[in-house]
């Protein structure tokens, strides 16, 4: 065999691979993107690899992750999609019987995704037919080299003779030039048309979205407005978060491959389990309500000590104790799960929805509806505790259940049930390794411990005294503060350190703890240069 005609072979595997994905996409357009295959089983993937691993790839990609899991797939796939090309060569059933496999697999896994119904098979199904078709059409159909030099016989090696002739004999065996033309012509025009499939596919689904739907909406004044900001509440230093977070710098974390888009005007929460009377609302129910908006800080349990995975917005929305107290929870149902349309899960404790706090089903973030990647039309949003067992983005479903009952989405993956925020500050000005010029530095950032409140934040430059920072005012309990300190910084290499007192008196630990599996602890430290 010549390394040419292998790597024909390994193309025509490529090519096939990518009609078939192509062609897939476009089918999607109809039964939904997250049953193309690639979606489809990137979400397997995501569901089921090992939490280190997933881990890993966060802390290797960032909020990348996502992108590089499905260039990642991608590049597997056409790794295996060459590997049958060349098989094929062999036995055109190898090939077959590989792309058999991968459609089983991406067929699989799109019945695996919620909420999917036999019809998600489609995409894969069609695409791996396609796929077939095409490496058919290489390897023994019209598109076949002719002839592949593996159908010539293959001269005897001449024994002792060095193999200087077998080259040349190989190429007068190979294809003849038209033939090799049309091969190429065949690849060039399926690649570019699996291509346009692909891209039309998505570009198709795109336009399906919701974002008009979003636009459309109009979202009623609050019955009972947020406070206003107090003055000083924001201390705008360059480097400082702002109080509010605006949406472009608001942290986005799910599990979503592609973010789920729920039309309002077919969004329905229902609220059942362990009640005694079982609710349903509309969209056009939950906006007749009365709003309620507040300023809640928003924190995720995977924030690393000094990690920005935390953000603070006013949410319009309905409070959730009313809705409970109406689809009144039976005795032992303890937990609230909150179901999104993705099937991703959420426990919340029943008694901390009812503890007068303001637990909010939110439709609003900022004065707009919520952005779609936060949630649009309707997520859930709780003081004081973790995203991850509260804060249910595109929610359609609130089950009473009981912990016993059901552990959702997070805790068999090695995260605690119970997710309250833990008390933590963060330096945001001096950033790390800066050079300062000696003399007065402001040193300020912000510190939160939601629905607790903060009563005091001290920073300690090297091991000196632990100096009481000053905080600037707050809408509320649920929100961070900002704190700033004024240091008189001396010449040379210093270490600040941060540290914050909730309103029940406790100071934030300094014992270092990593994020899994309730929230990371220790103090935020900054080393600077003072020239
Ligand atoms: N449907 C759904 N909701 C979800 C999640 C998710 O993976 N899927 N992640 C949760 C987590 S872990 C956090 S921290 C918050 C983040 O909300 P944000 O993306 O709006 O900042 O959403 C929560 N809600
Ligand atoms: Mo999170």
């Amino acid at each position: 065999m010549t390394s040419t005609t292998s790597r024909h072979a390994a193309l025509a595997g490529v090519i096939a691979a990518a009609v078939a994905i192509g062609s897939a996409e476009l089918v999607a357009v109809l039964t939904g993107p997250r049953s193309a295959p690639l979606v489809a089983v990137g979400g397997l993937v995501v569901d089921t690899v090992p939490e280190p691993l997933k881990q890993f790839g966060i802390a290797l990609f960032g909020s990348y992750d996502k992108i590089a899991l499905l260039v990642g797939t991608a590049l597997l796939l056409a790794g295996f999609a060459a590997l049958l090309g060349v098989l094929s060569r062999r036995h055109l059933a190898y090939g077959l019987a590989g792309i058999t496999a991968f459609t089983a697999l991406g067929a699989f896994a799109a019945l695996t995704r919620a909420g999917a119904d036999l019809a998600d098979v489609l995409p894969a199904l069609a695409g791996g037919s396609l796929g077939g078709l095409v490496l058919w059409a290489f390897v023994q159909g019209p598109l076949e080299l002719d002839p592949w030099p593996w159908s010539a016989p293959t001269p005897p090696a001449a024994s002792g003779a060095p193999d200087a002739g077998s080259a040349d004999r190989e190429q007068a065996a190979g294809p003849s030039p038209e033939s090799r033309r049309r091969f190429l012509t065949a690849s060039g025009l399926l690649l570019g048309a699996a291509g346009a499939a692909g891209i039309g596919g998505r570009w198709l689904t795109g336009r399906r979205g919701v974002s008009a739907a979003r636009a459309a909406v109009v979202l009623p004044a609050p019955a009972s407005p947020a406070s206003a900001v107090p003055i000083g509440a924001d201390l705008n230093l360059p480097q400082l978060a702002s109080y509010v977070t605006p949406r472009s710098s608001f942290y986005r974390i799910d599990t979503a491959l592609v973010v789920p888009q729920v039309d309002p005007a077919t969004w329905q929460l229902r609220i059942h389990g362990r009640v005694r009377n079982p609710i349903t609302l509309s969209f056009a129910d939950l906006l007749a309500r009365p709003l309620v908006e507040r300023y809640v800080t928003l924190a995720c349990v995977s924030n690393e000590v000094g990690g920005d995975l935390i953000g603070n917005a006013r949410w319009l929305g309905v409070p959730l104790r009313d809705l409970l107290a109406e689809a009144d929870p039976l005795a032992g149902a303890d937990q609230v799960v909150g179901r999104s349309v993705d099937g991703w899960t959420c426990g919340t404790p029943t008694a901390v929805l009812r503890d007068g706090r303001d637990a909010l089903l939110a439709v609003g973030m900022n004065g707009e509806p919520l952005p779609v990647e936060h949630g649009f039309p309707v997520r859930m949003v709780v003081p004081g505790l973790y995203g991850y067992v509260s804060a249910c983005k595109w929610v359609t479903e609130l089950e009473l259940a009981s912990f016993a009952d059901f552990d959702a989405y997070w805790v068999p993956r090695g995260w605690s049930a119970q997710g309250p925020v833990k008390t933590q500050s963060r330096i945001d000005t001096p950033r790390r390794r800066s050079r300062l010029v000696a003399g007065e530095v402001v040193v300020a950032g912000v510190a939160w411990a939601q629905h607790r409140g903060i009563r005091r934040v001290e920073v300690r430059v090297d091991e000196g005294p632990w100096r009481e920072a000053d905080l600037a005012p707050t809408v509320s309990v649920d929100t961070w503060v900002q704190w700033s300190w004024r240091w008189d910084a001396t010449p040379g290499e210093h270490t600040l350190a941060v540290r914050a007192t909730d309103a029940t008196g406790e100071t934030q630990t300094g014992r270092s703890a990593p994020v899994a599996p309730d929230g990371a602890t220790g103090w935020h430290t900054v080393r600077v240069t003072v020239g």
